[in-house]
């Protein structure tokens, strides 16, 4: 069977939730399929790799970001020496978190790693990964999303004055991909799981000339095609579906009034797809639309309203040298 490090309780509520998405998503006009589902084992391999294009400034900024702030980060974190507790959800395969593990590591700081991600594989590869670099590191990998793991955060054991302090990750700018209701929301049940003085550090993309953003999501490669097709394909596998992938194509849009990206899936032809285990033929005209993803751009007005609605204090604003992206703490 299979091995696995991590905690795995809901994978086969996330297979219902595919089914219930797919059976509404595509019933809509326009049609519509969550970003959430792109990452399958395959998707998430295929997400590792967009953050490797040339056009994918995100993680590049990012890591900048991270490598030359870790030791304000190491300071901010463990308040001169206190324990802590990292938290990170959407860990995927770590890549900039390790720059983080690996200094407060060698600075001998006291702290956990409980990375959380959807993807098995991504997390028992960051797992067995960081058991070879820092084989006495304590980590607690968890397989689960976000929410999930949020909820488990507020069931935790009760206040203690000299617990830990914690500090939930969210890197990548993933929080892009919720609507502004779902970011205040996230960002509400997040505070109300935490104690005063525990942090949270986010990555945000920033607004910037819509020509460099557009590029991010629509490279010369077509993996960001493979990312979102690889939707279908995972619909097929797991819904018996019979969706031809070489009759659809990737579109992508970014608005510069409203900070969004949108990605869709366009049917190249007339025709009628089969979801087996729904037992629903889904019908797509010549060019119609599905779609998939927004990631949104945020300006630093956007973000101190997200903090002050949760109750957060915006406490450090940090950016790489072409303000192309931000990681900020807010402090309970
Ligand atoms: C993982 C949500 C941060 O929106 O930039 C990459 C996903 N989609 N290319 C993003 C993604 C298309 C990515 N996040």
């Amino acid at each position: 069977m299979e091995k696995s490090n991590a905690v795995s309780a809901h994978f086969p509520e996330i297979l219902s939730e595919l089914a219930t998405e797919v059976k509404h998503g595509l019933a809509k006009t326009p049609k519509r399929l969550s970003s959430r589902f792109f990452y399958d084992d395959e998707g998430s391999r295929l997400f590792e790799e967009i953050m490797h294009l040339p056009e994918y400034y995100l993680t590049r900024s990012e890591y900048e970001i991270l490598e030359t702030h870790k030791d304000e980060l190491l300071r901010v974190f463990s308040a001169g020496d206190r324990p802590f507790e990292l938290i990170e959800l959407g860990a995927g395969d770590g890549l900039k978190t390790k720059v983080l593990l690996g200094h407060f590591w060698s600075e001998k700081a006291n702290f956990t790693y409980a990375p959380v991600d959807i993807s098995r594989a991504a997390v028992d590869k960051l797992a067995d990964d960081i058991r070879k670099k820092w084989p006495q590191m304590e980590i607690q990998p968890q397989h689960d999303d976000y929410f999930n793991a949020i909820e488990r955060l507020s069931n935790r054991s009760p206040t203690r004055q000299d617990r830990p302090r914690l500090v939930v990750l969210f890197l990548g700018s993933n929080i892009g991909n919720f609507s502004p209701a779902e970011a205040a929301d996230f960002f509400g049940k997040i505070s109300q799981s935490l104690q005063p003085g525990d942090l949270v550090l986010t990555g945000f993309d920033l607004q910037k000339h819509p020509a460099v953003i557009h590029a991010a999501y629509n490279d010369r490669q077509g993996l960001t095609k493979a990312f979102n097709l690889n939707l279908l394909r995972r619909i097929n596998r797991e819904l018996e579906a019979n969706f031809d992938l070489s009759a659809f194509d990737h579109y992508e849009t970014y608005n510069p009034e409203t900070g969004e990206a949108r990605s869709y899936i366009v049917s190249q032809k007339e025709q009628t797809v089969l979801i087996g285990n729904l037992n629903q033929r889904v019908h797509f005209d010549y060019g119609e639309i599905i779609h998939t993803e927004i990631s949104r751009k945020f300006t630093r007005a956007g973000i101190e309203q997200l903090a002050q609605q949760a109750g957060f204090k915006l406490s450090h604003w940090l950016t790489d040298c072409k303000h192309y992206f931000a990681d900020v703490i807010f402090r309970k």
